[in-house]
């Protein structure tokens, strides 16, 4: 089962404005194939299907608790694009916007109008092209050394990606949440390729990275690895997932330091609020009338 914390891992910059065509190329990251969506499913079915729980446990203990901290990882590609598409982000009630002025007539040509015709400007789950996210992209084998082979692979085309889409914006939300994701995805392609050394005892981590190009010379990623979140996998549970400590320990393939288990979360951020939007009826064309509703039972309830 789940615990919750109503905090992102990390602190977004608040945004400038409206982007919504980063948004619709960011979506790769959160739904499309080698996105986090991908990365959360594929590790949370392994532990779900997983033989051998305490046989194996270090190993079921890794694959269990990253897929936790994926949880985390689709929240913030979400929180991101959220960021991107709003218009009035911390901004009061706008009321009056006349549905024949075509308030939403920009979004006819941007890259995904279903941004602003399914999702109200929101984050939805699909891919760059807005095509949907799907099951197919989950690999669970059974078989504990392909999967983690799967899953190193899976981290690295992730990397790929990202380095991608960041080259495609540089909208300050976006690279903070890629920055520090490629700091995360780094340290999960290193998790796997140790897990796959004690298994095989071939060195997989001598791969990294790919592409071959370190985490250090991307600025919003070496604003993290400064503060140590290369070394560092969160135990994501008050009591369980314990043992993954005895494959997560070493040398850092990025720099060489001593990584190490961290009990609990990161500190993290607020949650994005991208507030009202009256041309969106999000979350109402009147917000007022709901607002007042949630009031009177605040009220009832004193
Ligand atoms: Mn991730």
């Amino acid at each position: 089962m789940f615990l919750r914390i109503d905090r992102l891992q990390i602190e977004l910059p608040m945004p400038k404005e409206q982007d919504p065509n980063a948004a619709a190329a960011v979506q790769a990251l959160l739904g499309g194939r080698f996105g986090e969506m991908s990365t959360l499913m594929n590790y949370m079915y392994q532990s779900f299907n997983f033989r051998g729980k305490k046989a194996l446990k270090p190993y079921y203990d890794l694959i269990a608790n990253i897929a936790t901290e994926e949880l985390g990882h689709i929240e913030l590609v979400a929180a991101t694009i959220n960021s991107l598409l709003a218009k009035n982000p911390g901004k009061d009630l706008e009321e009056g916007v006349d549905p024949a002025s075509t308030p939403l007539g920009f979004a006819k040509d941007v890259r995904n109008a279903a941004h602003f015709i399914a999702g109200g400007a929101n984050s939805l789950v699909m891919g760059a092209m807005g095509e949907h996210w799907n099951g197919e992209y989950v690999f669970t084998s059974g078989n504990l050394i392909l999967d983690l082979l799967h899953n190193f692979f899976l981290e690295v085309a992730a990397r790929t990606h990202k380095l991608r889409v960041y080259e495609m914006t540089d909208n300050p939300v976006a690279r903070e949440m890629i920055g520090y994701l490629l700091v995360r995805g780094g340290v999960h392609a290193a998790a796997y390729g140790k897990a796959l050394e004690s298994l095989t005892g071939v060195e997989m981590t001598k791969m990294l990275p790919i592409p071959k190009i370190d985490n250090s010379k991307i600025p919003e990623a070496k604003k993290y690895m400064d503060l140590g979140f290369h070394r560092n996998l969160y135990r994501f549970s008050p009591e369980d997932y314990r043992d993954l400590g005895l494959i997560w320990k070493g040398a850092s393939p990025e720099d060489g330091t001593e990584v190490v288990v961290v009990d609990g979360p990161p500190t993290g951020g607020p949650v994005f609020d991208a507030g009202h939007d009256a041309a969106e009826f999000a979350p109402e064309f009147h917000p007022g009338e709901l607002y007042e509703i949630a009031k009177k039972l605040y009220e009832k309830a004193k």
